[in-house]
């Protein structure tokens, strides 16, 4: 089966938590704060793997965990880092984070590394606290939660060259025969299910690769036959190769099967019109094929045809220097756009300051990650934490602003659903 989006949760690994803890050895005259920092909890990473071509592996993944640092301990001991979690992925995967629709990884290369989910930087333990004038800290951070996303996997497979046309015109012949893929070849209609790709050599020593889509037919592209499904295969290819049967059983005409696969091609992305076409007249050993060539010639003028037999390997020679020539004109870039609407290279939660908010009620309500990552890191059973929070909430200004905005003394002030009272 070919499964080519997926959808599924992830979690990376919360940071260890920092600790609280002092030497108390016979003979250590001045036991200081020993309390361990916690461990980094582990990254989700997706691993491009040219070996892999569905995403048949995800079908049934709900959740993919990153393991959380381990905890700091006394003695100045840290907490051990959690290892990081390597999934691979095809080439040509692009990862979705659902809760924004945002574009978090394009994998278009063999063995590309991307964080989808980051992992969280351990707590501090008291004696990362410890200064000259503060010689016996009680204060400690919680580690910081790891990233939590729902993601999509949308698979376009990655080919240079996408051979597109009627079912039973001879894609996976000709694929069969000018690269090392061995599809499965028959004349009925949708023989090939899952699209096959294959590196084609050419004789200068130039090479491509080539994938051989499942047949299209007429209203593919509003979900008819298995069209739709691989419509979208086709919108990473560089040049579209179009294979057309000179002489059809089934009583169809090339130029009228040249105009459908191209309607729809269009219905479904009006950009693959742009995309250089090459037209491959194939079966060229029949009788009436070269009448229709001639034909076809007059009908499409403008075009480049090269008429070929996959059967008798008439041709092909030809066949792959022309596609290499035209690959040589385009680059993947001038389609960059059409790919992917909104590529962002994978960044860590900008750090911007702090929000506040006042409400109906007169209640102060506070957000903004950086004002969040403390919050989480706090571990409220220590009075000394507490302290530690509002010092860093004053000293990112949080205060200053909250004073602009008119607090007064015994004003609620809320931050992600605790209230504290100001106090001036
Ligand atoms: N006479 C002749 N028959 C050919 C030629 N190329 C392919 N065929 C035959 O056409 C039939 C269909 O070939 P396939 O390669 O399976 O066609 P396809 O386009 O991949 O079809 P789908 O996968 O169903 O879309 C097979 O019986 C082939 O042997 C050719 O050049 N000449
Ligand atoms: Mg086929």
């Amino acid at each position: 089966m070919f499964i080519d989006d997926v959808s599924f949760h992830i979690k990376a690994g919360n940071g260890g938590n920092g600790v609280v803890a002092f030497r108390r050895e016979k003979y250590v005259p001045f036991g200081g704060p020993s309390g361990g920092n916690g461990g980094r909890g582990g990254d989700i990473i997706f691993v491009g793997d040219e070996g892999l071509t569905t995403l048949l592996d995800f079908r049934y993944q709900k959740l993919i965990v990153a393991a959380n640092g381990e905890n700091g301990r006394p003695k100045n001991c840290f907490g051990r880092d959690a290892k990081d979690v390597y999934i691979r992925v095809p080439v040509g995967s692009i990862v979705y984070d659902l809760n924004n629709g945002i574009v978090i990884a394009d994998i278009t290369k063999h063995k590309q590394e991307v964080v989808v989910a980051k992992g969280g930087k351990g707590g501090r333990g008291n004696a990362s606290f410890g200064t000259s004038r503060m010689t016996a800290p009680e204060i400690c951070e919680k580690g910081e939660l790891g990233e939590e996303k729902v993601i999509r996997i949308e698979l376009k497979i990655l080919a240079d060259v996408g051979l597109v046309g009627f079912p039973s015109v001879g894609k996976s012949t000709i694929i069969s025969v000018v690269s090392a893929a061995r599809p499965k070849i028959a004349d009925y209609p949708f023989t090939t299910l899952v699209p096959q790709l294959g590196v084609v050599k050419v004789k200068d020593g130039r090479s491509f690769v080539m994938a051989d889509l499942p047949g299209l037919i007429e209203n593919a592209s509003q979900g008819a036959g298995l069209g739709f499904q691989f419509l979208k295969h086709i919108e990473r290819t560089r040049v579209i190769v179009h294979v057309l049967d000179m002489d059809s059983k089934e009583k169809r005409n090339p130029y009228d099967d040249y105009l459908k696969i191209n309607k729809e091609l269009a219905t479904y992305n009006p950009q693959l019109m742009l995309r250089p076409q090459l037209i491959v007249a194939n079966k060229m050993d029949l009788p009436n094929a070269n009448h229709k060539l001639e034909q076809l010639r007059k009908q499409i003028p403008d075009m480049p045809i090269i008429p070929i037999s996959a059967y008798t390997n008439h041709n092909l020679d030809q066949m792959v220097y022309e596609i290499a020539n035209l690959l040589d004109t385009v680059t993947i870039d001038q389609f960059k756009d059409d790919l992917v609407d909104q590529v962002i290279e994978y960044r860590f939660t900008p750090e911007q300051a702090f929000v506040i908010e006042k409400d109906e009620q007169g209640v102060y309500n506070v957000s903004g990650p950086m004002v969040k990552k403390f919050f989480e890191a706090t571990d409220f059973t220590r009075d000394a934490n507490i302290k530690m929070l509002a010092r860093r909430l004053r000293n990112l200004g949080v205060d200053a602003e909250l004073r602009k905005l008119g607090v007064k003394h015994g004003d609620t002030v809320r931050i992600f659903g605790y209230e504290f009272e100001f106090l001036d």
